[in-house]
Parts: C-alpha cells; structure tokens; sequence
C-alpha cells in the first residue's frame, strides 16, 4: 500500500494513494459505511501502531462520484470513521498537488458529509470551504465531580461541545489532565438528550497571540495538534449565532500546541459557510508492507 504522509499544523494525516480496499462506486457514504462494514481493520492497521501511531488521522483518496469534483476523500482515525476532517483535507490538498495530481487554485472534495472546496493558496497553503456548520444547544451544563461544565452543541463537519470552563491552562504541560477532564465531559454531555451525538470536545482559553487558544478531544482519546479544522467551524458558527463574529471578519485560532488556524465564514442563504486557511507539510511517502505472519499485520490493537 502507498501512502503520503503530512502534517497541517502539527496534526498529522496518512493518505492512502495506492492499494487501499475497493470500495466500489456511489455516494461517499456508501462507500464509508462499506469501508466501516467490510475493512474496518484494515483501519489499525494503516495508523495504528507499529506503521502509525494513536494521533494519525488516514484519508483514503477515492475517485469522485460526480466527475466534476476533484476526489472523494474518506477519513478514519483509531476509534472509527470521520464525517469530514479539517486538517486532513489541508493535508490530503497538499499531498495530492505534490504528487501532481491537483493544481493550485481550486479544488473540490466530497466527503461522506458533503463537497468541501479546497483553494490551494500555494504548496503548502490551502482555505477549505467546510459543509455548512450550526449551533443545536447553548448553555449546556453538566456537572463532572462537582465542577459545572457550561457550554454548546455544535456541528462542524463533526459534532463537538465547546465550553470555556477548561480545567486548567490550555498549555503542554496540562494535556494529560485536559485529555482525562474532556473525557469525562464527553461522557457527561453525552448522557443528555442535546449532547447525545458529541464526539469532540473542546476547551477554550485566551491566547496572546491568537483571538482565542484551544484543546481538542478526538473521538479515540488522542488530542488534535491542529486547532482542528471542524471544531473551528463548529466554534464559528457559535461566534456567528451570538452576534460575534460577523460575516468576512477573521478568527485565528490558536491550538494547545500552537499549530494556528485563520477562518471566517459567509452566508448561503440562513446557513453559515465557514473557510478554514492552514499550512500543511508533507512528511514521507511510505510503500507499507503487511507481512505474511506478522502478528502485528493488523497493526495493534488496545
Ligand atoms: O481538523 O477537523 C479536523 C479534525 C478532526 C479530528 C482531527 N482533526
């Protein structure tokens, strides 16, 4: 199997341009539930341990399925699938324009959530055009050990609760314990009938040089090292419903390993269209082998 390996602001991603499973044609969906129902394992074994590691995030690179957009891309991480992925389509653009196989200027992806736009500002910056993004509760509260959490469901492309009422500072030196509190939180949003489907959670500080500094929760325990492509859409569209951010104006976000994002949004009719601009890298182009007898063929399973 071939694989591209990058990193979009220090979140990285392993896209899949060779030998991954045939998953026929049809809407992305489809071919996402058939890749979850029938190849799933092939899944640990792509960015588990010992080809990956827990934080990688892969994208299998399918042909479209309507032929006027670039590429479908499906996203999958250690704890399952991704309706859509910030970071990993930054990271997928730049690979495939390295490996010419896109142009700079526009590009358009389908995902199993919708088409994202992708404008590759040059090799190592690209503004993606995210599916619309919306706020279902505000002023959620749950209360974890006696501390309240107080925030709101949003939709980004996934699904995230956002609360300022973070455990500690938003530093490097506290991601054991922002992992272990925004665990339990999820856990706690998820027991209510508004949070059900959250499977992000996100913690929110002042930054000295951004308007606002996060940590991400992924659905499998790890922490996005990017400020996280659908949990900045999610934040916008909650900016955007409170009257904060207005249509045109610019948000940087900054994440808790200082990987930073700019995004702002415009409006297609009542809906919020947020553009999210990051840098990726690539980082290695990968033949991965899957040996005969290898007890770890599967990669490792914990
Ligand atoms: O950038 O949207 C994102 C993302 C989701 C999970 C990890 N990164």
């Amino acid at each position: 199997m071939q694989v591209i390996d990058s990193h979009t602001e220090g979140e990285p991603t392993r896209l899949i341009i060779e030998g991954g499973p045939d998953l026929g044609s049809g809407p992305l969906d489809e071919r996402r539930n058939r890749f979850s129902k029938d190849h799933d394992a092939l899944r640990l074994a792509v960015i588990g341990e010992p080809r990956g590691f827990e934080a990688m995030v892969g994208a299998l690179v399918c042909e479209p399925y309507d032929a006027s957009n670039n590429a479908g891309l499906i996203f999958f991480n250690n704890a399952g699938f991704l309706g859509m992925c910030g970071h990993g389509t930054i990271g997928a653009a730049v690979s495939l324009h390295r490996l010419g196989k896109i142009s700079l200027g526009r590009n358009k992806f389908e995902t199993p959530v919708g088409v994202v736009t992708v404008d590759l500002l040059d090799a190592n910056t690209a503004r993606i055009e995210n599916v619309p993004s919306y706020r279902t509760a505000s002023g959620l509260e749950v209360n974890v050990d006696g501390k309240i959490y107080r925030g709101d469901v949003a939709w980004g492309g996934n699904w995230f609760f956002l609360t300022h009422d973070a455990p500690c500072e938003i530093v490097p030196a506290n991601i054991r314990t922002l992992t272990d509190a925004a665990w339990a939180v999820r856990q706690a949003v998820n027991a209510t009938a508004e949070g059900a489907s959250v499977d992000h959670v996100e913690f929110f500080a002042s930054s000295d040089i951004a308007d606002s500094r996060n940590f991400v929760l992924c659905p499998g325990g790890e922490f996005d090292r990017s400020p996280c492509g659908t949990g900045t859409s999610a934040k916008i569209a909650c900016l955007a419903a409170d009257g904060k951010l207005t249509a045109g104006e610019n948000w940087l976000q900054e994440s808790v390993t200082g990987g930073r994002f700019t995004a702002s949004y415009r409006y297609d009719g009542e809906k919020i269209i947020p553009s999210i601009t990051g840098r990726a890298f690539v980082t290695g182009k990968t033949r991965l082998v899957f040996e005969e007898g290898d007890p770890l063929r599967g990669g490792l399973v914990r």
